[in-house]
């Protein structure tokens, strides 16, 4: 069975999110950030030697990384779900564009702003720069239920699992991601995996 190794609110709450709205069957464990052990007693660093979350482990033992990577694995596992279009059209190198937009403009644009030991100057530097990719991401959305149109997919629970840290890091969200964000939290899917995680929309 599909395993998914997450830390609660982190960037694995997207595959998590995934996972139930594709129908699989998959088992989550939990993966402690402060001394990188399993719930179940195992060292992470052993599972999955890059040390961060996600980690999703296959049906046949491998291991798979990379938020956008793990998030397209799960939605072809169940192609009917129309989680991402198919394989080799134009439409799915759409989907792979937004997916590393988010990753390494939007993802990786709160992530520093975590970090205790980064001076205030260079936050406030990092905060404009993401403020700014925000901002092309709710331009994109206008007129749009989904980042891609009608269909909710990868790159929607990929887009709210990081959007949802804006509110810790004190970064204002324009109205049509706040509302993006509300439409999104309203799928089961969505209010299964806050749930299975311990967290508030
Ligand atoms: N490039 C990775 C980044 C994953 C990542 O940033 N994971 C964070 C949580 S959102 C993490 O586990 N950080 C802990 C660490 O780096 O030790 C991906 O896309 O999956």
């Amino acid at each position: 069975m599909l395993k998914l190794y997450y830390v609660p609110g982190a960037c694995s709450l997207c595959p998590h999110i995934v996972l139930h709205e594709s129908g699989l069957a998959f088992a989550l464990e939990k993966v402690n950030p402060k001394d990188k052990k399993t719930e179940s007693g195992a060292d992470y660093n052993a599972i999955n030697p890059k040390g961060y979350v996600p980690a999703l482990e296959m049906n046949d033992g491998q291991l798979l990384t990379e938020v956008a990577v793990v998030a397209q694995y799960i939605a072809d596992q169940a192609p009917a779900k129309k989680l991402a279009p198919a394989a080799g059209t134009l439409e799915r190198y759409r989907l792979q564009e937004w997916l590393n937009f988010i990753s390494t403009e939007i993802h990786k644009g709160y992530s520093p702003l975590f970090n205790p030991r980064l001076p205030d100057e260079s936050k406030t530097i990092m905060k404009e720069r993401l403020i700014a990719r925000l901002g092309f991401a709710a331009q994109a959305l206008a007129g749009k239920n989904y980042l891609m149109g009608k269909d909710f997919t990868v790159a929607d629970a990929y887009l709210y699992t990081v959007l949802r840290w804006s509110g810790r890091m004190g970064v204002e969200l324009a109205p049509a991601l706040k509302d993006y964000m509300e439409r999104i939290a309203a799928r089961p899917a969505v209010k299964v995996a806050l749930a299975e995680e311990g967290l508030q929309a």
